[in-house]
Formats: C-alpha cells, structure tokens, sequence
C-alpha cells in the first residue's frame, strides 16, 4: 500500500511575523498552496493509495472558502486515491466548520472523534486504519484506548492529530500504549518538526521552523515499510548570527547583513559581539529576505579602559564608571552614555 503523509498546513494564517515585510504574508499563503500541489502531483504520479491529512491543515479562524475550494479542486484530481482528514486542534470539526458544511470531493472523507476503523484490501493485503480527530480546539479523549480486537495478520494503520510528549489538552498520544505497539504504522499531526511518527509542517511557520520543509511518500506491506521526505516549501527560514566586533560602522554593518540574500531564504539575523557604533539599522535599506535583524550585541569595551587617561574623555568614563558602581545610574544609562560620547568622538 502506498500512502503520502502530510499535516500541519495551516492554510490561511495570517503569518504575522514576515506580513509586515513586502507582503510576504501573501506570498507564503501562495507558497503554501503551491506546496500542496506538489503533494497531489506526487500523488498522482506515484499513483498512491491513501493521501493521508493528519490535522491543522486549514486555519480554523482564518482559512477561507476560496481555499477550501482551491484544495477541494485539487482532491478532485486524485480521483482514485482516498483522502482522509484527520481534523486537528487548529482544525477541529466543530459546528458550521467546513468539515461539516462544505462538499468534498467524493474520493475525501474527514474524520471524526469518535475512533473509526476504515477497513480496506490492497494488492492482496488487509489493511485497518484506526482514526479519530478533533471535535473541539481541545480534546483529551485518548481514543486509542478503545481499540479492541486488533487483527495482527493485517497491515495496522494508527492515524491522528496529537502530542507524543503527554500534553493532556492536545490528545497526549502514548507510544507506549499496547494497542499503538501493536501498530504497523503510526503516523501523525500536531508537531511541527518531523521524526518517526510525524511528517512536521508542510511549509514552515517561521523562524522556529528552520530547514527544509515538506512531507512523507511511503510504502508499506506487512513485511517491509519504506518512506521518503519529499521537500514541498519552496522556501527555507534561516536563524544565523552576525559578529559585529570587526565592524566599524552601520554602512558596513548594512552591506554585511545585505549579504544574506539566497534566494527562496527569508533571514532572521542576530547581531553578537562588541558593538563600536549605536545600531539603528532603517529596515527599508535592506533586502526584504532579511525578515529581522535583532540586536543582541554589547557595547565595546574598547572605550571603557581608558579611565586613566588624564584626557577628558578618560576624565569622563571615571567619573562615569563611579556612577556606575555607585548606582547614580543604570546599566542601559551608562551604555547610552559611552555611546553617545563614542558617536561624537567620531
Ligand atoms: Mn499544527
């Protein structure tokens, strides 16, 4: 049996970190449906017999009809593959979602939570698909429990929405369960970093999402299971830091970070180390890849050594160091204080 997993789209969010940025928001809503049709491309060239969507693949609050149908489109060309939704937390099949009033496809059937067997034969094989999902932005059911019966000459599939790591709010899933040991395969939504069990966000969310982003192409008999990441964002979030001790002015500074600018990467980028120049870097005047630029470095001490010089400026660090230790002033005030004297010495 051959099967694609896929979760964790979140399809319409507003992705207000970067929308502020050149409209990137827009753009990653595109990505986003762009990368779904990469999954259905894959499906239909792979000729897969279940595409399976385990949860959060639209954004309950702002997904909109038009997605809905642009998706819907989309199942309508794997007519002879089944598609089957798990709802998610962020997706839940609550009253008047989607899930209940729109209609799918017919090769499409969205989950409920209630647990649900989907019994089926492949190329000779049977196979039971155990499921259930969210009916609330909540839920801690634990349905797994309620598995009975399992036949274990068949192929046993587990498929929800839930975390692994025992947060009781979101469906804590427990690898450790005996009717999951029993499982073939486990395949799950909810955490948004792939492993094991889940596939992690088709595209990435933002910077606490770095890397390449996608989803899961497998094949299982009851023997042997094999499976392959296949990359769907086009897009890569990239968190890096940038020393600035070797940096003497912010025209340097700008042409440095501007340097980050591969294509089809948005940068979160950190400024470290010994700063010789106030930073105050006009986000206009770089590249719009460079989503953030977050100032973490400290004020070179290059100018505080110099408290016995009889110059005036040593004159002034001593009696501002005094302060200091005095607490005639705080550690910001003093930093701005050194500043402002670095900048007019200038
Ligand atoms: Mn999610």
């Amino acid at each position: 049996m051959k099967y694609i997993q896929v979760a964790d789209i979140h399809f319409d969010m507003p992705f207000t970190t970067i929308s502020n940025r050149a409209n990137l928001g827009q753009q990653r809503r595109i990505d986003q449906r762009e990368a779904f049709k990469k999954v259905i491309e894959c499906a239909k060239e792979n000729k897969v017999d279940y595409l399976f969507l385990c949860g959060d693949i639209y954004e309950d609050k702002y997904v909109r009809e038009s997605t809905v149908i642009y998706t819907n489109n989309l199942y309508k060309e794997i007519p002879e593959t089944k598609v089957i939704i798990v709802p998610g937390n962020h997706d839940p099949r609550i009253k008047n979602c989607y899930y209940n009033t729109f209609k799918f496809a017919d090769n499409v059937k969205v989950l409920t939570n209630e647990l649900q067997v989907l019994s089926d034969q492949i190329n000779g094989e049977e196979i039971d698909i155990y499921g259930y999902g969210f009916n609330d932005f909540h839920m801690d059911d634990n349905r797994y429990e309620d598995i009975s019966d399992i036949d274990e000459s068949k192929i046993n599939i587990f498929i929800s929405h839930g975390d692994d790591e025992g947060d009781e709010e979101y469906n804590a899933i427990d690898l450790s369960n005996s009717n999951l040991k029993k499982m073939d395969l486990i395949l799950l939504g909810h955490i948004h970093k792939r492993d094991e069990y889940y596939a992690g966000s088709l595209c990435s969310l933002g910077f606490d999402e770095p890397g390449e982003h996608g989803f899961y192409i497998g094949e299982i008999t009851k023997t042997k299971k094999t499976r392959e990441f296949v990359r769907a964002d086009s897009k890569e979030f990239v968190n890096t830091e940038l020393d600035v001790s070797n940096i003497n002015d912010e025209d340097e500074l700008v042409e440095k970070i501007n340097s980050y600018n591969e294509e089809n990467k948005y940068y979160e980028i950190h400024l470290v180390g010994n700063r010789k120049f106030s930073i105050d870097v006009d986000m206009n005047i770089l590249n719009k890849n460079i989503i953030k630029v977050k100032d973490n470095t400290e004020l070179s001490n290059e100018i505080e050594l110099k408290p016995n010089d009889k110059t005036l400026t040593g004159i002034f660090v001593k009696k501002l160091n005094e302060k200091l230790e005095a607490g005639e002033v705080t550690k910001e005030e003093y930093d701005k204080m050194l500043e402002g004297l670095l900048e007019s010495l200038k």
